[in-house]
């Protein structure tokens, strides 16, 4: 076929199920049609190819381990990890709106709410009617979201929502938001959040060099009267959000290594048709070294998230492991991604190739869902049983 060549060193194949490969491939062929012609020139122009999230609901690509009963596609987790791997081949923030609506809030809704509110927003999110968005950043709370500022205090039949959330994918356009909030008890609580209330607005931020094709914004609530319905009624304290986190990271696990392939698939590529020095520029030790690391690197990092998808379709993954492999693909992914852009020369940095733009979305990705510092924090604290953090 004419589709991406996928690296596939170890037979790795062998050990996905015909299911699997089709989904892999109806999601890469409509990666090649509908985003990669495309996606170069909305990176460049900062704009959000709206159009994704029909295209994206229709394929089935929100929510894939959600009950087939609220929309979702009823899938196991190598499905959803090799969806993510294919659309994040395309950009990383396409794979990013995936992820924020499938794992940061439509499972939400579906693990902490009603069957009300499931039956009210999962169908929408999942055909893609609606977008979500999910708030847990502050302007002065990343890394460390237990000191979140915003608040919900009680008003009878509703509450009042007060505070601001930074740097949230998909908010310019989302017409839901899952918003983290402090209640008058100190519990941490989910709330949905309509476009429309008054008193809440989503300002875009504009300026990133990085996860241009993707919109972020601020949600900030001023007295935003919020009915009761629609606080998440199973679930308090931090563990609601880091339970979220703990699914989207799983599919940045699998994502980053999409684009870490597409990054080495192209300076391969490359290597063996550009010549200089009368020989392709693949023929020298030096371009081999890095070509070599290459696909050692994903390989590895391969084997481990399909092991890790195992865990998680048994239950038995821990957030632990998950930091682990969100860590590993995103190291490797930007290592990759910049070996591959210097094998390119000069080309490397134009936006003839998708390795750049790969290279400037990691920058997020390897931020987001938990910095690098946090997750070798993670890592740290449980194999010595000692907290850094605190
Ligand atoms: P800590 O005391 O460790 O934990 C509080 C409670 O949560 C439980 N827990 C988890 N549960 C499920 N999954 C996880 N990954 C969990 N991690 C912890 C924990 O067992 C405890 O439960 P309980 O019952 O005892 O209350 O909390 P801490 O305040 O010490 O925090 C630890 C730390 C630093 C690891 C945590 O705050 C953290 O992970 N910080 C990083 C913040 C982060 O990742 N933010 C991401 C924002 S969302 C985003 O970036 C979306 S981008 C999406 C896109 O565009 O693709
Ligand atoms: P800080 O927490 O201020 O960290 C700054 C630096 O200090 C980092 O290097 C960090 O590793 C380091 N550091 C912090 N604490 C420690 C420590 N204890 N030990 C050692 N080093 C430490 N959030 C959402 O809620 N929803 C979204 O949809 C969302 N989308 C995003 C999209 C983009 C494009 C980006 C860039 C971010 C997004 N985020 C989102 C926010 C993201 O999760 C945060 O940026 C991230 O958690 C880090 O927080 P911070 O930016 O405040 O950095």
């Amino acid at each position: 076929t004419d589709l991406f060549q996928s690296p596939d060193y170890f037979m790795l194949d062998d050990l996905l199920t015909e299911e699997h490969k089709m989904i892999r491939e109806s999601v890469r062929a409509y990666v090649k049609k509908e985003i990669s012609p495309i996606i170069e020139d909305y990176a460049q122009r900062a704009e959000f190819p709206q159009q994704i999230v029909k295209q994206m609901g229709d394929l089935g690509c929100f929510g894939p381990t959600v009950p087939e009963q609220y929309g979702g596609g009823g899938l196991d987790y190598i499905s959803y990890g090799l969806m993510m791997q294919e659309l994040e081949r395309g950009d990383s923030g396409v794979r990013s709106t995936a992820s924020v609506q499938g794992s940061l809030v439509m499972f939400p809704i579906y693990a902490y709410g009603n069957e009300e509110q499931r039956n009210k927003y999962l169908p929408k999110l999942a055909s893609g009617e609606w977008l979500g968005c999910f708030g847990l950043t502050e302007p002065d709370h990343g890394s460390n979201p237990a000191g979140m500022l915003t608040n919900i205090k009680d008003a009878g039949d509703h509450v009042i929502l007060n505070g601001a959330k930074m740097w949230i994918s998909n908010a310019p356009f989302a017409q839901v938001a899952v918003v983290w909030a402090r209640n008058e008890q100190d519990e941490i609580r989910g709330v949905i959040v309509e476009r429309g209330m008054e008193g809440f607005s989503t300002p875009t931020t504009h300026g990133k060099w990085s996860l241009r094709a993707s919109a972020t914004g601020e949600l900030v609530f001023d007295n935003v009267k919020v009915p009761k319905e629609n606080i998440l009624p199973n679930v308090k304290g931090l563990k609601g959000p880091l339970g979220c986190l703990s699914k989207a990271r799983y599919g940045i696990a699998w994502g980053a290594l999409g684009a870490a392939m597409d990054c080495y698939d192209t300076a391969l590529r490359y290597a063996k048709e550009r010549v200089q020095f009368d020989r392709p520029i693949g023929g020298f030790q030096l371009q081999q070294k890095k070509l070599a690391e290459m696909i050692t690197e994903i390989t590895k990092a391969q084997l481990l998230v399909w092991r890790l998808g195992v865990l998680m379709n048994e239950g038995k993954a821990t957030p632990q492991q998950i930091s682990m492999a969100k860590r590993n693909s995103c190291e490797i992914a930007t290592n990759i991604a910049r070996d591959a852009r210097q094998m390119l020369g000069g080309m490397g940095i134009t936006g003839e190739y998708s390795i750049m733009r790969h290279m400037m979305n990691l920058e997020s990705v390897i931020t987001y869902e938990g910095t690098h510092d946090i997750h070798l924090l993670i890592t740290g604290m449980d194999v010595t049983g000692l907290n850094a953090f605190k």
